[in-house]
């Protein structure tokens, strides 16, 4: 199978964790492609021109990191989606589903703020980042570590890389000086050696 990520995709972070944590290393190549020089390669793969895509060995392609996390979880036998089966942990896994679309949401925001600020100053929109900001902001208050599942889901994946994709792209936002539960949290999962070996980096 052939990964296409970039080290700077937070999105692709959460796959790229899950094939380290799930040993599937060996058959999963990750392939580096920068959705900005090579947007028409790109959208060759995935037409809405983003990253990750996961292109399986007899040609077909998986798109969206939810869902080639959730494929890559279970091609390794994981317990990142907790609760598959509605007759087991139904809530666990709604709470690790909600936390991945809390995490990729802060993402999305980011991103989003970054193209925003790349564009010619007088294009730019001060709505636009402010509505970013506050989207950032606002879902930082709301995540409690002291609601994070015990063994590790998805949630808490996303999590980690939202929160190590504002230190990259967005660190003057400063987000431990108000959150010093979350910043402890964040302390000893950033020690997991499939958080460091992803590190962000910005595609040379
Ligand atoms: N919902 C998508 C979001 C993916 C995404 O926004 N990827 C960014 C990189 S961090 C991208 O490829 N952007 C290229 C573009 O929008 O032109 C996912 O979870 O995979």
């Amino acid at each position: 199978m052939k990964l296409y990520s970039n080290p700077a995709s937070p999105f692709a972070r959460k796959a790229r964790i899950i094939v380290r944590e799930l040993n599937l290393t060996k058959v999963v190549e990750e392939v580096n492609v920068d959705t900005r020089s090579q947007s028409d390669e790109v959208r060759k793969l995935n037409p809405l021109g983003k990253i990750p895509v996961l292109v399986l060995n007899d040609g077909s392609t998986i798109i969206d990191s939810r869902v080639i996390c959730e494929y890559l979880n279970e091609t390794g036998g994981g317990k990142f989606f907790p609760g598959m089966s509605i007759w087991r942990e139904v809530s666990g896994r709604w709470k690790a589903m909600t936390l991945q679309a809390l995490g990729d949401g802060i993402c999305d925001a980011a991103v989003a703020s970054i193209y925003e600020s790349r564009r010619p100053p007088e294009q730019q929109s001060p709505a636009a980042l402010e509505k970013y900001g506050k989207a950032i902001t606002t879902s930082l208050e709301v995540l409690a570590p002291a609601n994070f599942a015990k063994t590790i889901t998805i949630g808490e994946i996303a999590v980690a890389c939202a929160l190590g994709y504002l230190d990259f792209r967005l660190p003057q936002l400063t987000w431990r000086e108000n959150h010093p539960k979350l910043r402890d949290w964040y302390e000893i999962f950033a020690q997991y050696p499939s958080m460091k070996d992803t590190w962000p980096a910005a595609l040379s």
